[in-house]
């Protein structure tokens, strides 16, 4: 069987452990040669920010280290173990950003892609061959090749006319409104500033990596991972050619509400969903997603035991959607599986 998932970061990277684990798939590591089941996992790559004249990818690194066994179970992203002796340094030296937690040995990742990237190597490329050393046991495919980067249009904390030191010397008004990139918003304003839209820069002129096209189109069945719906999920989707291959693919499609009991699982989509008008809810989300038979993206919608939802054109199943451990994560895979109509041996 062969499975595609579209994922964000870290609730991704354990929903992605849970699919390993439903198939038979060690949840860390690569499985046996010729496993008669294979994973794909299409990549949200709007995270993705230079820093310090280095490319960072946090979902791509978050899957990678979570899978291949590398990462800081406690945060859920970067490395175990991590020290951080670079990002003390950049603050000795006031090198901004200083908000972006830039760990030792996550710096180490970030030096190899760059050197790949700056010797014109794609993306993929870069992060197969990371995928090397880490043997995550799913191929990590990038949406695209190409740069799209998620930012976020929000009011000027500089503010505007009303600000202390009123106009500037120039007479210029500052800005009302500012587009900073998501990691910004993210970490450094904790999603506290009130984003008024999200733009996913870059994709206007990007494309679809043509494996993640061809590993929809191939797909037994393709699941929506419980990632964030708006920067991770909507992201992976604005990148042109994702959502054709979605609507062609004969594989059915099932997707896991990030929302359980009307709150977030973890991170902060409800910012991210005001920002859109969309309710915090299984069924707000499952109703932005569209269901297939009017022309959405879901076949089927799995959301928490409680949460009623209906949405039109999809089928919607009820069942324990808390990532707990890798049995009650791989119980949810099995679950989508199941409503996909592949029941696994
Ligand atoms: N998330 C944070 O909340 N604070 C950080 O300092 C931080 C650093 C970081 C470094 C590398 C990396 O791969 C991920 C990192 N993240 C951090 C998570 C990152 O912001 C992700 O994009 C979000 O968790 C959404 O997936």
């Amino acid at each position: 069987m062969k499975v595609t998932v579209l994922v964000g970061g870290v609730g991704g990277a354990r929903f992605l452990q849970g699919v390993k684990a439903a198939l038979g798939l060690p949840p860390v590591g690569a499985g046996p040669d010729h496993h008669p089941h294979s994973v794909d996992a299409v990549v949200n790559i709007g995270d993705d920010i230079w820093l310090h004249g280095l490319r960072v990818c946090p979902d791509l690194d978050t899957c990678m280290y979570t899978l291949g066994g590398g990462i800081d179970v406690e945060r859920g992203w970067g490395r175990a173990d991590e020290t951080w002796s670079v990002k003390a340094e950049l603050e000795a030296y006031e090198a901004d950003p200083t908000w972006f937690g830039l760990g030792d040995r996550d710096v180490a990742t970030h030096l190899v892609r760059t050197r790949m990237l700056r010797a014109g190597y794609p993306l993929s490329q870069v992060t197969e061959a990371l995928c090397h050393r880490w043997q995550p046991g799913v191929r990590l495919l990038p949406a695209s090749d190409d740069r799209v980067e998620t930012h976020v249009v929000v009011d000027n904390p500089a503010g505007g006319a009303d600000r202390p030191g009123g106009a500037d010397t120039a007479g210029e008004e500052p800005p009302p409104q500012v587009a900073i990139h998501f990691q910004e918003w993210w970490i450094r304003h904790r999603a506290a500033l009130k984003a008024h839209r999200f733009a996913s820069v870059g994709a206007d002129q990007a494309a679809i990596l043509p494996e993640a096209r061809a590993s929809i189109a191939g797909a037994d069945v393709v699941l929506v991972a419980p990632s964030n719906p708006v920067v991770s999920i909507g992201t992976v989707i604005s990148v042109p050619g994702v959502a054709q291959a979605l609507a062609a693919t004969p594989a059915p499609v099932v997707g896991l509400s990030p929302i359980v009991g009307g709150r977030p699982v973890r991170g902060m989509a409800d910012a991210c969903l005001n920002a859109i008008g969309v309710e915090t809810s299984a069924e707000g989300v499952g109703r932005h997603y569209g269901g297939r038979g009017e022309g959405g993206l879901l076949d089927g919608w799995l959301v928490h035991t409680g949460d009623t939802a209906t949405v039109p054109g999809a089928t919607v199943r009820e069942v324990p959607l808390l990532m707990t451990d890798h049995d009650a994560t791989a119980a949810m895979a099995r679950a989508a599986l199941e409503l996909a109509g592949l029941g696994v041996d």
